[in-house]
């Protein structure tokens, strides 16, 4: 398969069980193991992490046993041929994340979130991967009065500061979402994850990572993101998935609902050579009827539609586009690119 120089990942999560908040699972686990074999098989090239996707129950472990468990971890890797593009610390499962994590108003709670996301550092260090990427899951409210918002936003640059600190090599990518689990988050868009990375104390090593159902939920076109943030060097990576319309995030397959809406996603990519500065990340779910066996399709279906969008992409009539935007034709120019994604001339 050509890949015109683009590499592809996915996390060990987008292999999954098919449970939802009102159902229980529907297809049995796979071992962490099991699902890295299907790396390669499927078409990818990295794998991203959850901080304990690599090293399970780190809370119990000491820094030198998760340094360890980290380190088998990336003896797995090189053995299946496979980078570690990021690992992100997950920071709303713990008891001690319920209200949030370096925005909890708990001190306790806050420092347990440092150090979590210290102990993800070291963990990435071991995978030899230099990108986190912050989900900030619970940084947000339920109830506005709860917290103090400029409070929260100092946290939260705090928090990225003292991770920059800890280790000098180390990118961080801030993946913004508007809401779920919290009603409203703090870091909704790109233009607020980028404005709290250009005031760190090293902006040059805060960057985005742009998830398309994300871009969604807030109402706004993931291609206008993608570029938004590729016009100040700073998108690092991508969840590309698809959604229909804003309600629960669906991590649907890339283009499944809106083709020209991921059509533009490819060519403001494609147009602004992103394989030369990171990975495509497909953050794709099987839907819940998916039986067991036929459960990765998600995964190798977006990978390939994302390489026939760049196709398109290549092959538009640049000539006639740029006649047709001269003119102000942009009636006909409509009408180019619904051909051009029919197949038609
Ligand atoms: C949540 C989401 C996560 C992050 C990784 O909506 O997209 O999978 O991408 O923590
Ligand atoms: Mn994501």
């Amino acid at each position: 398969m050509e890949k015109y120089g683009y590499r592809f990942s996915f996390g060990p999560w987008n292999i999954h069980e098919g449970a939802d908040p009102f159902g229980p699972t529907v297809r049995p686990s796979r071992t962490f193991d099991d699902k890295l074999a299907e790396y390669k098989k499927l078409g990818f090239d990295a794998v991203q992490f959850h901080d304990d996707d690599a090293v399970p129950s780190l809370d119990d472990l000491s820094p030198a046993q998760i340094r360890k468990a980290a380190r088998a971890v990336r003896k797995k890797l090189d053995d299946n041929g496979l980078l570690a593009e990021f690992v992100a610390p997950r920071l709303w499962e713990h008891p001690k994340t319920i209200d949030g994590a370096y925005t909890s108003n708990n001190p306790q709670d806050r420092a347990y979130a440092l150090d979590r996301s210290k102990k993800a550092v070291d963990i990435a260090q071991e995978l030899g991967a230099d990108l986190m990427v912050l989900w900030l899951a619970r940084e947000g409210t339920y109830l506005r009065e709860a917290k103090d918002v400029v409070r929260a936003t100092e946290q939260l640059l705090e928090a990225i500061n003292t991770l920059l600190d800890y280790d000098p090599k180390l990118r961080i990518a801030i993946e913004p979402k508007p809401n779920e689990p919290m009603d409203l988050a703090y870091i909704p868009t790109m233009g607020h994850a980028l404005a709290l990375g250009f005031q760190a104390n090293d902006p040059s090593r805060v960057g985005v990572l742009m998830e398309s159902a994300h871009s969604i939920l807030a109402g706004l076109d993931p291609s206008d993101e993608i570029g938004f943030a590729m016009a100040f060097g700073k998108l690092w990576s991508v969840h590309l998935n698809d959604q229909n319309g804003p309600k629960f995030d669906q991590d649907r397959s890339f283009a499944s609902v809106d083709l020209r809406r991921a059509f533009n996603q490819a060519r403001v990519l494609d147009e602004n050579r992103f394989w030369e500065v990171g990975i495509v990340g497909l953050d794709v779910k099987a839907i819940r009827t998916q039986p067991a066996e036929l459960a990765t399709r998600h995964l190798s279906n977006s990978l390939r539609m994302f390489l026939r969008l760049v196709e398109l992409v290549r092959s538009l009539d640049k000539k006639a586009m740029e006649e047709l935007v001269a003119a102000r034709d942009y009636e006909e120019l409509d009408w180019l690119i619904l051909n051009h994604l029919m197949g038609r001339s």
